[in-house]
């Protein structure tokens, strides 16, 4: 379908257009569009901008991913169709493993998410012939790497479900996550969760990436001073902000 120019809602439009075709090319589950949608509803609300406190959590971000020995980006169906490119380009800049690991894995999708990263630039994408299980997690996601996601010390998770998050935690990593639910157990359990939208965070870790790069000392300090708690408060009181705003905004009478 040809989505005008001028509709305006374009970029969300085309988005979900892009989500419906990575769904026919068996890339997306039918549940990555319903978790789009509640992705969608959340940014409405945030105001479909990198909010102040996300873009902190990103910053913190970039540098547990300096810091790390072993840094590993997870993919799944939704991340490959929407991001594919700006997870190559992180991973190069840090840099750092891709691991595919899905929620609802079949062999054949993994495979066609890998080539879709190999097309968007990406070399030794792990995900087929998995070698090591996350241990009490009954899912598929449970399947890993030990040069991936299993060894890894950080891990970065965008749209990832709770349970996941909290078994990678169990097992002492750090785990970053990227999803606009500020409520979800994987917000909740992350050590630095992101609540921002995905293709607006990876470029934006990305860009900290690069700007802390040669200054591990700050790198190391933006790790040290990050407080999840305190930047969780924060992402509630701005999205009170914009309520009451919205609020004051909303015209008294017809
Ligand atoms: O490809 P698979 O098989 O691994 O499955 C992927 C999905 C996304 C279906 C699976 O991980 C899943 O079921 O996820 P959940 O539990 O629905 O959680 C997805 C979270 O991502 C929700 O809390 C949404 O708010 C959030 N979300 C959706 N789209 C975006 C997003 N967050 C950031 N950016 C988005 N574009």
């Amino acid at each position: 379908m040809k989505i005008p120019r001028s509709h305006p809602r374009h970029r969300s439009l085309v988005t979900r257009e892009r989500l419906v075709k990575a769904w026919k090319a068996g890339i997306v589950v039918p549940e990555g569009l319903i978790a789009h949608g509640r992705g969608e509803a959340f940014d409405y609300l945030l105001g479909e901008e990198t909010s102040a406190p996300a873009l902190v959590a990103e910053k913190a971000a970039a540098a547990f991913l300096l810091g790390a020995k072993r840094p590993v980006i997870s993919v799944n169906g939704n991340v490959a169709a929407l991001a594919a490119r700006e997870v190559v380009r992180l991973a190069r800049a840090i840099p750092a493993r891709i691991e595919v690991n899905l929620f609802h894995r079949t062999e054949a999708r993994v495979a066609r998410i890998v080539r879709l990263l190999q097309r968007a630039g990406a070399r030794d994408v792990l995900g087929p012939r998995p070698d090591a299980r996350i241990p009490r997690l009954e899912s598929r996601r449970a399947l890993a790497h030990r040069a991936g996601i299993y060894g890894a010390d950080v891990v970065l998770v965008p749209l990832e479900d709770g349970d996941r998050t909290e078994a990678l935690v169990r097992m002492g990593k750090a785990v970053i996550s990227v999803d606009l639910n500020p409520l979800s157990r994987t917000s909740q359990k992350a050590t630095v969760p992101i609540v921002d939208e995905l293709t607006r965070a990876l470029p934006n870790i990305e860009k900290f990436v690069r700007e802390l790069h040669d200054d591990p000392e700050e790198s190391r300090r933006i790790a040290r001073t990050y407080r999840k708690a305190g930047n969780l408060r924060a992402v509630y009181s701005f999205l009170n902000w914009r309520l009451r705003h919205l609020a004051r905004k909303a015209p008294r009478r017809r």
